[in-house]
């Protein structure tokens, strides 16, 4: 099936990245963040005397094939909203939490500024005082890499306070552990043709595992893949507490107890091996481990498994066998493995799977993506222990390194989250003076324990936030503001496991781009280490850098960003069953780029950093681990599933995503609203010891009653008026993260509880907040 069946229409989809259209200027784009996604997709731009009036679906587009969300089909309001920033603002350290301290100040004067302080506080301190929040994936992931070392000097940049690195760093470590390189369900995403390549078999059964991708579209991977696979008949199995639209449609559903799901795993691997269901080539030949594997796994009976995740015996061995015996069959796996302390021996629970059943690396099942990955290039680039003047740079005093054996190993390019907390805390192991935020809004969603982390980032010298508008982090901590442009408003580059595309300026405003942000600060406080002139000559030579494993370019030295926007889609080479031909090794061996050479159960890395080498279960708090605790607070909260309206804490300012989103909300069945003398549409105060928020009760029936499901990421931007002090835009009434903890991260410090607290609710009768937009 190709990807866009519907026949085109060539007066109106052309294949120039840019033409006349009567009074329009219209250009056949990639719209990427800002505003935040992780996607990138095909858009068409319609522009007239500067500003951008519509946006449309590129239905030849390769990635989404002219299919929009609702956010994208927003944009013209987004991108033109009255709260936009589009000028510098500074304030006296002195006045943090004061809104009417700003002072709106030149480009020139910003940058003199942060040059001043820069020179003052890193001579003072060292340049290791210097840290990078950033935040998901957005338009920062090699931004916030060569600021803070190439330009700063300091290998400190992290996530902003994302306790554990709990999001996608623990599964790409699974996959670099076990199999040596990045695993993702295969849609065909990584060929030119796309569903038509000769070798291309659409999935079986594709298993839907911690996410929900056509709401979250997360991590480069097009949820709408999979509805295409399933009208090419793709059967599903999805593995959620919360009935999804696409569990909805499964085959089987398997309504799972949230962070029980390494227990499942390891039960559809007794079952398979118990079964004989496994692929005994694929075994023999190129897998570690799979004797301590099955005897690990033998722990686990159907019964047993039951009993831990509450889904039925007999589910649980027909769902393995299907999974099992379908051929090709995928996983598209999601975040809630890396939102438990356990993810991870959940997550390598999930990739044995793959292997076991023969299904890495073919067709239609869990591909090798060691290509194609520009923010994983570029980092390498700036983290690979030289900066750009090609001189050794020291990662190794990077924060969380005296703590972590997995940052000692090498893996891990970010400095550790829970340990940025501890320095700014306690001055250990060196004081944290000069933050820089890019691409975070930690006070609202980021981080665990927000109340705890104002106080600890007040304590800086000097908080410079870059940001499209104000937020409540920028409204209590910064003294500088930059004001970023967005997607609409520069040069960029997206690719993530699918081809590499240009971003192009269809408007310009007197806000700056995060690239030039970097460059221009580079400029003037370090030329050797910023020898790119501007952001084309910066993507050009991240290009030029991206290499296979055998270290040979890609992309010849004489590739320009024009030809990019020419082309507008660039597939890298891909191949299948690498790991026969000698391509996943550096010594050009066949095997896997793992110490054993073989897809390791039994994971060598993992060992050596002193964790569980194989996959395994740990409970979570519950009532066996904490039963005094499970009295007061006898609910399980889960936080954060996406909603289509929101990327995170943004998008609160648009009247239409509020129209269809007003409030947060937290769901839960009729039986425990009726428990709590709750109704629906009532505000329910949500407690437990760390602190309380308010979120509008919405009845789901298809919840466990003992679980209720908050959202994350909210405050309130419509109120404007309540900017100053403790509480910017009420930031703290319903931000759900109070409930969470920093600190509490799982073994060798990755994942982190976000999705298995425990908690009470209560009908709330003292809140009535109204909303008006008078804007
Ligand atoms: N619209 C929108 N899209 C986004 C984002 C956003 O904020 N808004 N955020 C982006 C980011 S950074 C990320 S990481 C991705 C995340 O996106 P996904 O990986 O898709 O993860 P979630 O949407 O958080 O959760 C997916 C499903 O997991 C279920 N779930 C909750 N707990 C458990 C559990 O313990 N076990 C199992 N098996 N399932 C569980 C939830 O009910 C939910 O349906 O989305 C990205 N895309
Ligand atoms: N309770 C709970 N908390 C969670 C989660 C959950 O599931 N539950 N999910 C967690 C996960 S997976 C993640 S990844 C984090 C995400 O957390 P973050 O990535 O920190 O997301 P935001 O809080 O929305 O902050 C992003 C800020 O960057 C700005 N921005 C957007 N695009 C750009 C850009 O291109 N450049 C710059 N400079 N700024 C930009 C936005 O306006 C916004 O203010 O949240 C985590 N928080
Ligand atoms: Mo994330």
């Amino acid at each position: 099936m190709p990807r866009c069946p519907r026949p085109i229409n060539e007066e109106l989809y052309r294949d120039e990245w840019i033409w006349q259209e009567g009074e329009y200027t219209v250009y056949r784009n990639c719209q990427y963040t800002a505003p935040g996604c992780h996607n990138g997709c095909g858009v068409l731009h319609y522009v007239k005397d500067n500003k951008l009036v519509k946006i449309e679906g590129d239905p030849k587009g390769a990635l989404s094939n002219g299919r929009l969300c609702m956010r994208c089909l927003a944009m013209e309001e987004m991108v033109n909203h009255p709260f936009r920033i589009y000028n510098p603002m500074k304030r006296d350290p002195a006045k943090r939490g004061d809104d009417d301290a700003w002072e709106v100040i030149t480009w020139d004067e910003a940058y003199d500024l942060y040059v001043e302080k820069a020179e003052e506080i890193l001579g003072k301190y060292g340049k290791k005082s210097f840290c990078i929040l950033g935040g998901t994936g957005r338009n920062t992931t090699w931004q916030f890499a060569a600021l803070a070392t190439t330009v700063m000097g300091s290998p400190n940049y992290t996530f902003g306070f994302l306790s554990g690195n709990s999001c996608y760093v623990p599964r790409m470590n699974v996959c670099f552990w076990m199999g040596g390189d990045v695993m993702v369900a295969d849609c065909a995403q990584c060929v030119e043709e796309g569903y038509d390549h000769p070798d291309y078999v659409n999935p079986e059964v594709c298993v839907i595992w911690c996410c929900n991708p056509i709401v979250s579209n997360a991590d480069g991977f097009f949820g709408h893949w999979i509805v295409d696979l399933m009208r090419m008949g793709t059967k599903l199995i999805v593995i959620d507490p919360r009935l999804t639209w696409m569990g909805a449609q499964a085959e089987y559903y398997l309504q799972i107890k949230p962070g029980t799901d390494g227990a499942l795993a390891l039960g559809w691997i007794n079952v398979i091996i118990a079964e004989d269901l496994y692929d005994h080539d694929f075994v023999e030949k190129w897998t570690y481990g799979f004797d301590q594997l099955a005897a690990r796994a033998a722990e686990y009976p159907p019964e047993r498994v039951a009993e831990i995740t509450g889904i039925p015996a007999d589910l649980i061995v027909a769902s393995a066998r299907r999974y099992a015996t379908a051929k090709p069959a995928s996983v598209q796996w999601g975040l809630k493995f890396d939102q438990f302390k356990n993810g991870f021996g959940a997550a390598m629970g999930c990739a044995a799977l793959w292997a076991l059943t023969g299904n890495i690396d073919v067709p239609g099942g869990n591909i090798v993506v060691n290509t194609g990955f520009i923010s994983g290039d570029a980092r390498r680039m700036f983290s690979g222990m030289k900066n750009t003047a090609g001189e050794e740079f020291d990662m190794t005093e990077r924060l969380g390194q005296d703590e972590f054996v997995v940052e000692q190993m090498g893996l891990e390019p970010q400095a550790h989250p829970d340990s940025l907390l501890k320095a700014l805390e306690t001055g250990e192991p060196y004081p944290i003076k000069f933050l820089f935020e890019q691409s975070s809004n930690f006070l609202a969603n980021m981080g665990a324990d927000p109340q705890r982390l104002l106080a600890a980032v007040r304590t800086v010298d000097f908080f410079v936030v870059t940001d499209y508008y104000m937020t409540p982090t920028a409204a209590a901590c910064a003294d500088l503001f930059l004001p970023i442009a967005m997607s609409i408003e520069r040069t960029g580059c997206r690719s993530m496991f699918n081809p590499t595309r240009a971003i192009s300026p269809v408007v310009t405003t007197n806000a700056h781009t995060d690239e030039d942000i970097v460059l221009d600060i580079g400029h003037r406080l370090n030329p050797e280490g910023t020898p790119w002139a501007n952001a084309t000559e910066f993507w050009e030579d991240v290009l030029h850098n991206i290499r296979d494993q055998a270290g040979k370019p890609y992309y010849p030295p004489d590739f320009t960003f024009d030809d990019l926007r020419e082309k507008m889609y660039i597939w890298e080479p891909f191949e299948y069953r690498k790991y026969e031909k000698g391509l996943l090794r550096s010594d050009g061996q066949p095997g896997f780029s793992t110490p054993t050479g073989r897809f390791e159960f039994y994971s060598l890395t993992a060992e050596a950093a002193g964790g569980d080498p194989l996959p395994h279960y740990v409970p979570e708090p519950n009532k066996t681990a904490d039963p005094e605790a499970f009295e007061e607070y006898p609910l399980y909260l889960t936080t954060g599933r996406r909603s289509w309206e929101f990327f995170h804490s943004e998008h609160r300012h648009l009247k239409s995503m509020r129209e269809f989103h007003p409030w947060p909300r937290v769901e839960m069945t009729q039986e425990t609203a009726d428990k709590y003398g709750i109704q629906e549409g009532d505000w329910v105060l949500i407690e437990n010891p760390r602190g309380s928020v308010r979120e509008k009760c919405v009845i789901n029936p298809s919840m466990h009653p003992d679980t209720i499901m908050a959202e994350h990421g909210w405050w309130y931007p419509e109120r404007r008026d309540d900017i100053s002090g403790d509480n910017p835009f009420g930031v703290f009434d319903s931000n759900i993260n109070q409930l969470v903890p920093m600190e509490d991260y799982g073994p060798l410090g990755y994942c982190a509880p976000y999705d298995t607290q425990m908690c009470r609710i209560s009908k709330c009768t003292d809140y009535h907040p109204t909303y008006d937009p008078g804007y």
